[in-house]
């Protein structure tokens, strides 16, 4: 598996979790004042806002873009890095460095604005009642369903603040195209996780046949939903940044759908730990109660869950599964106990193993920059 594989040759869990350690000090280190900035971008244009204004949003976006792991943002910042060919990191930096860095801290916190609208988002839609260990923003009291403009305002934020790094330095709108297709996939993924909700009476429960049939559902949920803004977007676009600052050209035609065959599969990998986690993973890390059951969820527990029983022939544990599924009195424990029986947790790694092959192959075609980024995915993944 790909543990291996990268505590033997390449990037191990320790050093990349200690460069991520040294990324997100820099990329916190004026919090404030990029939020600022981030409002300016924002803002520009409009016309006699009150002050208040401004004050609500730097506390939008101090509640809902700090908090989580960064982890988006950080991919940004190294990838422009190691694309650029410079340590952002280093305290002696050239002017054009610096102007470089100074948009690679942007281009990290406009990515953690579009996660932040997703997640309003998501949360009102899934009625959660917390995030990051936090009420989940429209949870707060005095927020409520204002939050769909201020997800709206996120979004913008994020948009406005790539189309100025575009036009400072003339980047012809890559990474505006880049983003736009980002937020598409998402909105599709978000829509095919909602349509595919699945309760008691779903055809699921009926054979291993139909079981198997819900796969491909979930691993377009995973793809969509997920994969690409989580990794793939954050690669991509500090590639395009960094690759722009070295070369002052853009990135070759079809390298977008050269880079996707690694970071699509390692995007899936990530969310099959979410859906494993979400049933079998600490409240504490975490950050909020395990939901997929409640809410029907068709994703990896779920569906491998089912297909297993219907496998080893275990009609009681289709049964209690099926007699939770989609209530929102769900018993977990007595679930995650059948899921025990089955095996899920042993399914789950086997399955990363063979996952991470797959990967490991689909890296190493790569050119060596994109290959460092997505070994530095894989060994933060690998070590969450
Ligand atoms: C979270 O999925 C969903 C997204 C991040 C995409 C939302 C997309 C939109 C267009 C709003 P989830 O509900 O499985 O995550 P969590 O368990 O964190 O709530
Ligand atoms: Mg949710
Ligand atoms: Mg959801
Ligand atoms: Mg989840």
């Amino acid at each position: 598996g790909w543990s291996h594989i990268i505590i033997s040759h390449r990037m191990t869990v320790g050093a990349i979790k200690e460069q991520l350690a040294v990324v997100l000090d820099v990329l916190m280190q004026d919090g404030e004042g990029t939020i600022e900035e981030l409002i300016q971008n924002l803002m520009d244009g409009a016309m006699g806002i009150p002050p208040t204004v401004v004050g609500t949003l730097s506390q939008i976006m101090a509640y809902n873009l700090v908090g989580g792991k960064f982890w988006r943002g950080a991919f940004a910042f190294i990838a422009t890095a190691e694309a650029a060919g410079v340590d952002l990191t280093s305290s002696t930096l050239t002017p054009s460095e610096e102007a470089l860095r100074h948009r690679a801290v942007l281009l990290a916190w406009a990515l953690e604005a579009l996660q932040a609208v997703f997640l309003v988002a998501d949360d009102i839609m899934d009625n959660s009642d917390l995030r990051r260990g936090k009420p989940s923003w429209f949870k707060v009291p005095g927020v409520g369903l204002r939050a769909i403009n201020d997800g709206f305002l996120l979004e913008s934020t994020c948009l406005a603040t790539v189309a100025r790094i575009e036009e400072e330095i003339e980047m012809g709108g890559d990474l505006t195209r880049l983003i736009q297709k980002v937020i598409r996939y998402t909105e599709i993924g978000q829509m095919v996780d909602i349509e595919s909700d699945l309760d008691g009476e779903s055809s699921i429960f009926d054979s291993l046949e139909t079981s198997m049939k819900f796969r491909d559902v979930y691993e377009s949920i995973h793809q969509h939903k997920t994969a690409y803004y989580t990794v793939h977007l954050p690669i991509a676009a500090g590639l395009m940044l960094g690759t722009h600052y070295a070369t002052n050209k853009s990135l070759v035609r079809g390298f977008e759908s050269q880079l996707a065959s690694a970071t699509l599969p390692i995007g899936r990998y990530f969310q099959i730990q979410d859906d494993f986690l979400d049933m079998f993973g600490s409240i504490e890390k975490l950050g909020k109660p395990g939901m997929d059951l409640a809410e029907g969820k068709c994703g990896w527990t779920l569906v491998e869950g089912v297909i297993k029983a219907h496998e080893l022939g275990d009609s009681d544990g289709v049964k209690q599964i099926q007699a939770n599924l989609g209530r929102p009195d769900a018993d977990s424990a007595s679930v995650r106990a059948v899921y025990t029986r089955l095996g899920l947790p042993q399914l789950y790694t086997e399955t990363s193993c063979r996952l991470e092959t797959v990967i490991a192959q689909a890296v190493s075609t790569q050119t060596p920059v994109a290959r460092s980024l997505c070994d530095k995915m894989m060994a933060a993944l690998v070590g969450r």
